[in-house]
């Protein structure tokens, strides 16, 4: 899963991608402005820890999430085209944004204000995409006075976006519209999916109220969880406890992630390695299995699926399959969050 964390100047993007990602710094690219940064970190997961521990395989490979640190919107927009388009190339490949706002006093910006500067970076969005909807539009025409054919409906879908655009709404309201396949290699920007991350002081928990359309919203805390990205498991426990955080903020923020882009983990057992995958949740099996390798997806024959509460309580596979919890499933079968399978196939 790959999230782009973006926001205005001296949000605190980066400093909640160092949180994110247990790093520290800033880099900038030779012109001197800052350069799009990549962080990759493993999504922590106590059931495969549990089948790693029952398993014992020679490796252990955790679901992985790619955090992207997209400096400066707007802002640059203007005044560095090169740049511009490089962030751009950038947005268009995230599966979604961690949209940061800050929610703290800033000495040379002042007191903040979140519901502008989250309607700020919506706009950057909507006219981005009011651009590239208007451009394909104007091509269609020519075409058609040529006497070009139309393909599909894809006249009619660009024109539904522009109604939402130029209503000052994102895609995002209608997610459908930008998904389908005349419409999807535009990549609109305002249709992937946001999760606010409003960037509080470090004294205060909550989330300002409705003050974001169209988006979830959670509250972090930047500087006081990069503090704490940087401490010992022990000490950042401890840490954790005087602040009444149960949970990490990579933690806090995966699980949102997750939840918000409707994915599902499924485990691949075995001696040589037990794996987390990450899917859409309900994901048909052969697609699935796709995943793992384009071989399993081609020779799928049946998914040998156990649920991993089933197998944790049985305490091992045979016990689960003499207690018939473990099933045989076709290509259709809708993949769960948790389901362990083993893949039979032919080459
Ligand atoms: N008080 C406070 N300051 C913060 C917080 N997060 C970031 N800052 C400060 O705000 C400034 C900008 O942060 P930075 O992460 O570089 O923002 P970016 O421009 O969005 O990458 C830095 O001086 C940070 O120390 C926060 O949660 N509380
Ligand atoms: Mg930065």
């Amino acid at each position: 899963m790959k999230l782009g964390i973006i926001g205005l100047a001296r949000s605190g993007k980066t400093t909640i991608f160092n949180a994110l990602t247990q790093r520290t710094g800033e880099s900038t690219t030779p012109g001197g402005h800052a350069a799009p940064v990549l962080g990759a970190v493993s999504v922590a997961d106590s059931r495969l820890d549990w089948l790693s521990q029952h398993y014992k395989p020679k490796k252990t490979t955790h679901a992985q999430v790619t955090y992207l640190d997209l400096q400066g919107l707007p802002g640059v927009l203007e005044s560095h085209q090169e740049y511009m388009s490089l962030l751009l190339t950038h947005m268009r490949q995230v599966e979604a944004f961690l949209l940061v706002v800050r929610n703290f006093s800033d000495p040379s910006l002042g007191e903040p204000d979140v519901k502008h500067d989250f309607r700020e970076l919506e706009d950057e969005f909507i006219i981005a995409d009011l651009g590239t909807a208007e451009k394909r539009l104007e091509k269609i025409s020519a075409e058609q006075k040529k006497g070009k054919k139309v393909f599909g409906s894809e006249k009619d879908l660009l024109e539904s976006c522009l109604e939402i655009l130029n209503a000052e709404k994102p895609l995002r309201v209608k997610p459908d519209l930008a998904a389908a396949p005349e419409t999807r290699g535009f990549t609109f920007l305002s249709a992937k999916p946001i999760l606010v991350v409003v960037n509080n002081t470090d004294d205060d928990d909550r989330l300002p109220e409705a003050a974001f359309e169209y988006a979830e919203a959670m509250v972090v805390r930047g500087k006081l969880e990069m503090e704490m990205a940087q401490l010992s498991e022990a000490e950042a426990t401890a840490f954790r406890q005087d602040f009444g955080l149960a949970d990490s903020a990579l933690d806090r923020v995966v699980a949102r992630s997750y939840a918000l882009l409707q994915l599902a983990t499924f485990f691949t057992v075995g001696d040589d390695e037990v794996r987390a995958w990450t899917i859409p949740r309900d994901l048909p099996a052969q697609e699935a299995a796709g995943v793992v390798h384009t071989d399993m997806q081609k020779g799928f024959i049946r998914a040998e699926v156990v649920a991993y509460e089933d197998l944790h309580r049985a305490g091992d596979f045979a016990s689960a399959r003499k207690l018939g919890l473990v099933r045989l499933e076709g290509k259709t079968y809708p993949v769960r969050d948790g389901d362990i399978i083993n893949f039979r196939f032919n080459v």
